[in-house]
């Protein structure tokens, strides 16, 4: 077989992958690779629950109210068990955060604690799972500040994006798929069920060059800023702005994060005034919009809070959310100069 030909025959599994990235760092103890297997296998576990919910009657609420004030879904529950058992034993996280959880989320007692930090929204968009629509989970991973002699902090937990070493999601649509960096670009792997296996799908992601799509949900835009109202105008293509983007949002985070990444275009969800409790929009920041920024700038794009780069922010308190404009560079920089113009 040919040199060409072997390449383009060649199946690379995630942990192939990941371990490839490993030898990129000789410094490397492994520590990292074996974290991200963990987070793969817990995907696979969710994704076969998710693929059932129909069927199961983990389909349903569970008539509990999660901190965020939201139904907490009988699939959300298990999802963020999933996450934490697969990784309070393994002597790699020092400390786990959840969207699911007020507080942290500490290693037991009876196990080691590790050098990572992991902060994860066990499944995000689980307001659609009744409605068989794409829901996905997201994580990020931060090194601990405290000493690795000690249990993992809240401070551990509260660390501005730019310290992060990974993030990524996992999509569970029409297949599932995992989404990661660990700052050497962005890939996709496709879970291939019958063998049980994420196989490298999308290596190297970066956002197309020309735009395709702008993702909002508009049904609130009497609530939003005079300067979030123009940037929409100029989004439908008035002062100038593209005129052919088209609007697709599907009010799953991640579904809506992942198909501009391919595509190009921008998801904003901006602050808004329907409710005093939330100034700052409904997104949090450290589970959903710090990962998801990290992801874009890997893949050249940009993320902000309408002012700054969100991966600039440094977090006071684990809950705390944040105005989120996400995508190309030039769209999300586009939001910051209409902000800036007509709401500072
Ligand atoms: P749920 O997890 O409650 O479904 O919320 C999903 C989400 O946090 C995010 O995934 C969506 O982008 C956003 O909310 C949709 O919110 P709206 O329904 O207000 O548009």
């Amino acid at each position: 077989m040919s040199d060409e030909d072997a390449d383009h025959v060649s199946i690379i599994t995630i942990e192939r992958h990941i371990l490839d990235e490993q030898r990129i760092h000789p410094e490397a103890t492994g520590v990292l690779t074996n974290l991200l297997y963990d987070i793969a296998l817990a995907g696979k576990v969710i994704a076969s629950k998710t693929t059932r919910a129909g069927l199961a009657e983990i389909l349903g609420r569970t008539g509990a109210v999660n901190v965020q004030g939201e139904v907490v879904q009988k699939l959300d529950r298990l999802a963020d068990l999933t996450i934490y058992r697969l990784n309070d034993h393994t002597g790699r996280v020092a400390v786990l955060a959840s969207e699911e959880h007020p507080d942290i989320l500490p290693i037991p007692d009876q196990y080691p604690t590790g050098k990572y930090v992991l902060l994860y929204d066990p499944l995000d968009g689980s307001s659609n799972i009744d409605f068989n629509i794409p829901i996905g989970t997201i994580f990020a991973i931060y090194q601990r500040l405290s000493p690795e002699t000690e249990r993992g902090t809240l401070e551990d937990c509260l660390q501005p994006g730019k310290n992060m070493v990974a993030a990524g999601y996992i999509l569970y649509g029409s297949s599932t798929m995992l989404v990661y960096s660990t700052g050497m670009g962005v890939h996709g792997f496709t879970l291939d069920p019958s063998v049980g296996e994420f196989l490298r799908s999308h290596p190297n992601i970066t956002i197309p060059q020309k735009p395709v799509y702008f993702s909002a949900n508009h049904g609130y835009n009497m609530y939003w800023s005079r300067g979030v109202q123009e940037y929409t105008r100029y989004l439908q293509g008035k002062y100038g702005g593209p005129a052919d983007l088209s609007l697709r949002y599907v009010g799953s985070l991640v579904a809506d994060f992942h198909r501009n990444l391919l595509s190009g275009g921008v998801f904003y969800y901006p602050a808004d005034n329907r409710d005093p409790q939330k100034p700052h929009g409904k997104l949090r920041l450290v589970y959903e919009a710090a990962p998801l920024a990290f992801l874009a700038e890997q893949a050249g794009g940009y993320a902000s809070n309408g002012l700054c780069n969100i991966l600039d922010i440094q977090p006071t308190a684990l809950h705390e959310r944040t105005p989120l404009f996400i995508g190309s560079r030039d769209l999300v920089e586009k939001a910051e100069e209409y902000i800036r113009r007509y709401d500072s």
